[in-house]
């Protein structure tokens, strides 16, 4: 007779370690560390299952703060780190935790790659628009003409936008979200996590002490309804406190629209988060404040093969043709040199 076994139910305390948290009191690190013990519980995946790598910046203190595995790894290599865990450990839920500085600036090359090879992991990434950790210098997203410790005359490098650069890499989950916005980011949280493949997401998170207010376009209660729009999956983009405009395609751009005076719904654009084509997924990461409502939510969401399991597809077909191989013999085995003094 098959007996039942009934299995713990987990709590957002099974996800907290005992660490005291480091961040500066209001801080919107804390926010998203909420969310994330708050759907981890959630996804059926326990805490000794789950690992969570990160590079260095006030993000990355991350896995001090969760009770999983984790690894604080090196400036930018945390894709890297968590690519050669997933591959050899497909078991395992792995979340990459990284700042604007660290994944765009020292990791801009590792995140590419990670990106275009779509194994199953998740890569939340804290955008400030700002170096935090080391005391307010410019980021690859600081805006141009920002003012910092090391551009005192105003920035003049043209600023990357985190999403546009995942969607170049062939990412196939691209989500943005707010630290303020607790209900829609544990919402996208959650998704990314259910997402099979390279889940990229943005949040944007203020650095009260370096950059404070960078987001209250998008994240204060009177101003988020006018300057961003949410993404819902097949319906239009509309927004406004009256709901009365919307995005509008005018050949391959989109421009902004109020509804009524002969403009419908119908003419609006409609979302499709499950588009092959990443184009409309591009489009929409490119509107900018504050000439566009920036969108928040799921841009894109297509399944493509996951690298972890075409690796040990091919590594089970070469066992299978070839046998195990020895690593010695492997190392001298083909054309080989002995180097004489
Ligand atoms: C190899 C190396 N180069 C530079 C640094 C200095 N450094 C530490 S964190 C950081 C940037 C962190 O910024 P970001 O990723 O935006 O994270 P935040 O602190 O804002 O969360 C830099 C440049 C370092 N620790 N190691
Ligand atoms: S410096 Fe900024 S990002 Fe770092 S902990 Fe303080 S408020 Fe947060």
């Amino acid at each position: 007779m098959a007996t039942e076994i009934s299995l713990p139910v987990l709590s957002p305390n099974d996800f907290a370690s005992d660490q005291e948290v480091r961040w500066c009191p209001g801080c919107g690190d804390y926010s998203i560390l909420a969310q994330m013990k708050k759907v981890l519980p959630t996804l059926g995946v326990p805490p000794e299952r789950t690992v969570f790598v990160s590079g260095i910046g006030c993000s990355s203190r991350f896995p001090y703060y969760m009770n999983t595995y984790g690894i604080h790894s090196i400036h930018g290599r945390a894709p890297a780190v968590a690519t050669g865990l997933k591959a050899s450990r497909p078991d395992l839920s792995v979340w990459v935790i990284t700042g604007d500085g660290d994944a765009l600036s020292i990791g801009g090359n590792h995140l590419m790659h990670a990106i275009r090879r779509n194994l199953d992991i998740n890569i939340i990434l804290f955008n400030n628009q700002i170096y935090g950790l080391t005391k307010g210098q410019y980021s690859p997203t600081s805006p141009l003409g920002k003012v910092t410790k090391s551009t005192p005359l105003g920035a003049i490098d043209n600023p990357i936008y985190p999403l546009s650069v995942a969607i170049g890499c062939e990412a196939t989950f691209v989500a943005r979200s707010t630290d303020t916005n607790i209900k829609h980011l544990s919402m996208v949280l959650k998704r990314a996590a259910e997402h099979r493949g390279t889940s990229f997401v943005e949040v944007y998170q203020n650095c009260l002490v370096f950059n404070d207010g960078a987001f209250d376009y998008a994240t204060e209660r009177d101003q988020k309804v006018e300057h961003t729009v949410e993404l819902e999956h097949g319906k239009p983009l509309i927004f406004g406190k009256n709901r009365d405009r919307g995005i509008r395609l005018n050949g391959m751009n989109p421009e902004v629209v109020e509804l009524g005076r002969g403009i419908s719904e119908d003419d609006l654009l409609f979302h499709d988060e499950r588009l092959p084509e990443p184009s409309l997924a591009y489009l929409l990461s490119r509107m900018r404040y504050p000439e566009f409502p920036e969108a928040i939510g799921v841009f894109r969401d297509v399944d493509r093969p996951r690298y972890e399991e075409l690796l040990n597809d091919q590594i089970a077909e070469a066992r299978k043709a070839k046998g195990d191989g020895e690593l010695a013999k492997l190392f001298s085995a083909g054309e080989t040199w002995t180097v004489e003094a």
